[in-house]
């Protein structure tokens, strides 16, 4: 393809120059992955030179999901960020909506393209995205991630391109670009197999809205992976042995189903685990995103296809794929978030989803999001467009947290992202609660006897004990005793039953 000379190239500070202040913005990105980086980032100074003027300098900043230091940590640390949706892990930016600084909302990451597509967050005066090729009449060859980007094109007024030499103008073929029409003339989602594809290997958009050009060279802000440690690896074979077993008895068909799998240590781990079982056949991945894992599994023909939305690898794991580029272009493909979180085709292809959990309950209600009830941890991801509509629903997490002060398992969850209705089984480091077919207090006995930590199984049986009453046993007294003792003494392990004053 042939760069078009109409297209003005522009440095980062001047294409960051046409931003005004209120404007929003729609960043391409679905983890640090395909991130605008050298925009943003001439964003943030020019934020900061305003304020040092005196002059106000916020922006509204939509993405596909988490996005690296360039984007969200540096615009929050200049504190450019007027309001944020959906999901992020920057700890800058994380520090700012827990303060109240930057008004975020959260959204389940398969419906921001569509709620950008109704309208319902107002204007989007620019898409700022990055990709590896344009020709000249508007045909954009995307790099390591699609998420929101073919709506934000669409949608925004202007479009402004990072043009990224780090990524080989040979990705073209990896992309499926698809967006469905809005109701009422929405069709079926034609996806009927991990590898089907049913768009372009190119984002088409109107080539009169790109006002320019930044030409970067610059890798994904991708960190790596810690080593699994006891308890990632015993989560990841707890995993793996229930869906060995689920397998054997013949729940799960011989052909076996396409896995979900959340983002994170954890969640590398226990795919990890599955793929080297002995059990299990190997297997497709419709997900959203592609770890270093996935391209180990690949390679080992455990993993025969992968379709996800972006491909969060480790540098050198990525610099792997890009020497055998058609080798995993035949294994793997990336769609948009809309497509690869879509209910429809989720429920369809009967995915077995695995997300982490931050704490759940007796009942198996689950907490993504929040911290104690209150300060936002990241968002709820694309957890719910899977959790609700897989074939078999799994949540994940370590017994305890903050080296033991804390029990990931409580009384009632201080926030809920997936109800007792969605969250179909419970696997930490401890095993296996199968809450399928149980009433509420058979599930709290499965939750309690099979991953509740030791160290806190005898108080979570005498809070059970203490609230026989109700198809749900449940005291609102004393049903955040653990969570008032951490916050009361830095450890829920101090809890007293009693000191709430109640009868109960
Ligand atoms: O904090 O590092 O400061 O100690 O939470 O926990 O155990 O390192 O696990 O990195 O996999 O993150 C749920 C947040 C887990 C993530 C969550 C503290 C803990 C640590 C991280 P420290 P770990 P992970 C795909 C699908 C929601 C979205 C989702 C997530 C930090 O997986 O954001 O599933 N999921 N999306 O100490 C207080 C507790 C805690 C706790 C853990 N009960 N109380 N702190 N922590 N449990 C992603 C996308 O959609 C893109």
């Amino acid at each position: 393809m042939k760069t078009s000379t109409a297209i003005p190239e522009l440095t980062a500070a001047e294409a960051a120059a046409l931003i005004q202040n209120g404007n929003t913005i729609g960043f391409s990105g679905f983890t640090p992955a395909g991130a605008a980086k050298a925009v943003p980032s001439a964003i943030a100074k020019r934020a900061m030179a305003e304020h040092e003027a005196g002059r106000p300098f916020k922006v509204g900043v939509v993405t596909g999901a988490s996005t690296g230091d360039s984007l969200d940590g540096e615009l929050a640390r200049a504190d450019a960020v007027a309001w944020r949706t959906p999901y992020q892990s920057d700890k800058y930016l994380r520090r700012s909506i827990n303060a109240g600084k930057t008004h975020f909302f959260d959204m389940h990451l398969s419906m921001l393209p569509q709620n950008v597509r109704y309208g319902f967050l107002g204007p989007i005066q620019f898409a700022v995205i990055e990709a590896c090729d344009v020709s000249p009449d508007g045909d954009i060859v995307l790099t390591t991630s699609v998420g929101a980007t073919p709506t934000f094109c669409h949608v925004a007024e202007k479009i402004i391109i990072e043009i990224n030499d780090h990524h080989p103008k040979a990705l073209r073929g990896l992309h499926d670009i698809y967006e469905p029409l809005d109701p009422p003339h929405r069709k079926a989602i034609n996806v009927n197999a991990c590898s089907d594809r049913i768009g372009s290997d190119v984002l088409k958009v109107d080539p009169s809205k790109i006002v320019g050009i930044v030409r970067t060279s610059l890798p994904d802000e991708t960190g790596g992976f810690k080593a699994p440690d006891e308890t990632t690896l015993q989560i990841g074979e707890n995993v793996a042995r229930f869906l060995a077993n689920e397998f054997k008895i013949g729940r799960i068909p011989p052909e076996f189903l396409p896995i979900q799998s959340g983002v994170g240590n954890i969640a590398n781990a226990v795919l990890g685990a599955i793929g080297k079982h002995p059990d299990i056949p190997a297997f497709e991945m419709y997900s959203e995103v592609i770890q270093d894992s996935v391209i180990d599994l690949i390679k080992e023909g455990c993993i025969k296809f992968a379709s996800a939305t972006s491909l969060t690898l480790s540098p050198p794991r990525l610099a792997e794929v890009y020497e055998s580029l058609e080798f995993f272009k035949e294994r793997m493909l990336l769609r948009p978030q809309e497509i690869s979180n879509h209910p429809e085709v989720v429920r369809r292809l009967g995915i077995i989803s695995i997300n982490t959990a931050i704490e759940l309950d007796i009942f198996g209600n689950v907490n993504s999001t929040h911290v104690m009830g209150k300060d936002l941890m990241n968002g709820i991801g694309g957890s719910g467009d899977f959790t609700r509509n897989a074939f078999i629903s799994i949540f994940t997490c370590p017994s305890v947290a903050k080296g033991g002060a804390i029990s990931t398992i409580v009384p009632l969850v201080s926030h809920l992202d997936h109800s007792e209705h969605s969250v179909q089984v419970v696997i930490t480091d401890q095993g296996i609660a199968d809450l399928r077919n149980k009433d509420p207090h058979e599930r709290a006995l499965a939750i309690i006897e099979n991953c509740a930590n030791p160290e806190y199984r005898e108080d979570l049986h005498h809070y059970l004990e203490s609230v026989k009453e109700g198809h749900t046993p449940q005291s609102l007294a004393l049903a955040y005793s653990m969570h008032q003792a951490y916050l009361k003494n830095g450890d829920m392990r101090t809890v007293n039953w009693t000191d709430c004053g109640c009868a109960e």
